[in-house]
């Protein structure tokens, strides 16, 4: 399980108490990445988590100017449900000068953003629609697609404080039609909702809101 820390959203000064409820249970990896940090901060609030923790962190940037060499590895990604150049490729081009000079674990992550019931802050900033959940060959061949690009892992996504998290069928379906691990995050709050991931092939499950909201929720969610 990975437990997303948005720069945005967390003080420095809340950093701390936050990583002691992450330490205590446990969870994989820490995500950091927002869809609209100011730069700077993401260097310095990496840096923090780092002295504390021997968990893993890995970026999750919402633009190239979030990239770190604070971090282990980055979850180079390309939003393959949009339509949008910039995220499908600009954004990527404009981390190479950066990447080139770093040694940062790159991890090629196929990003589909499915519909979560809610205009979510991805689909804002990327100016882009999620796929409906009806549209579930759609997904899948989407996966595929990412999949024949050399894609390390696709990353199902229903976008941050989503009303309803990428469903059973749709990961299911993905899972049995991939090889490479499913990323599955957005919206997930309950217990049950975190097991629907897993049992139906997720390999990651990614919380952010709900933590944000509650750190004490670990308690019940694992
Ligand atoms: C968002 O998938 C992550 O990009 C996590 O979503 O904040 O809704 O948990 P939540």
């Amino acid at each position: 399980m990975a437990i997303l820390l948005d720069p945005d959203k967390l003080s420095i000064a809340q950093i701390s108490k936050t990583i002691a409820q992450i330490n205590k249970n446990n969870i994989d990896y820490i995500f950091v990445g927002g869809s609209t940090v100011a730069i700077g901060i993401t260097a310095n609030f990496i840096k923090k988590i780092k002295e504390i923790t021997q968990i893993p962190v890995v970026l999750f940037p919402g633009d190239f100017s979030q990239l770190t060499n604070n971090a282990d590895g980055l979850l180079f990604l390309s939003l393959l449900s949009g339509r949008n150049p910039e995220y499908l490729i600009e954004q990527q081009l404009k981390s190479v000068p950066f990447l080139r000079k770093s040694a940062l674990e790159i991890i090629s992550t196929g990003y589909i953003l499915i519909d979560g019931g809610v205009e979510t802050a991805v689909q804002r900033v990327s100016n882009t629609a999620p796929i409906p959940i009806s549209n579930i060959d759609e997904i899948v061949e989407t996966a595929i697609a990412g999949e024949y690009m050399g894609k390390q892992l696709i990353y199902l996504e229903a976008g941050s404080g989503a009303k309803i998290p990428v469903n059973e069928s749709i990961t299911k379906k993905v899972s049995a039609n991939s090889t490479i691990p499913i990323i599955v995050g957005g919206g997930i709050r309950t217990k049950k909702q975190l097991e629907n991931a897993y049992n139906s092939g997720a390999d990651l499950v990614v919380i952010g809101t709900a933590f944000e909201e509650n750190n004490e929720i670990l308690n019940i969610l694992l």
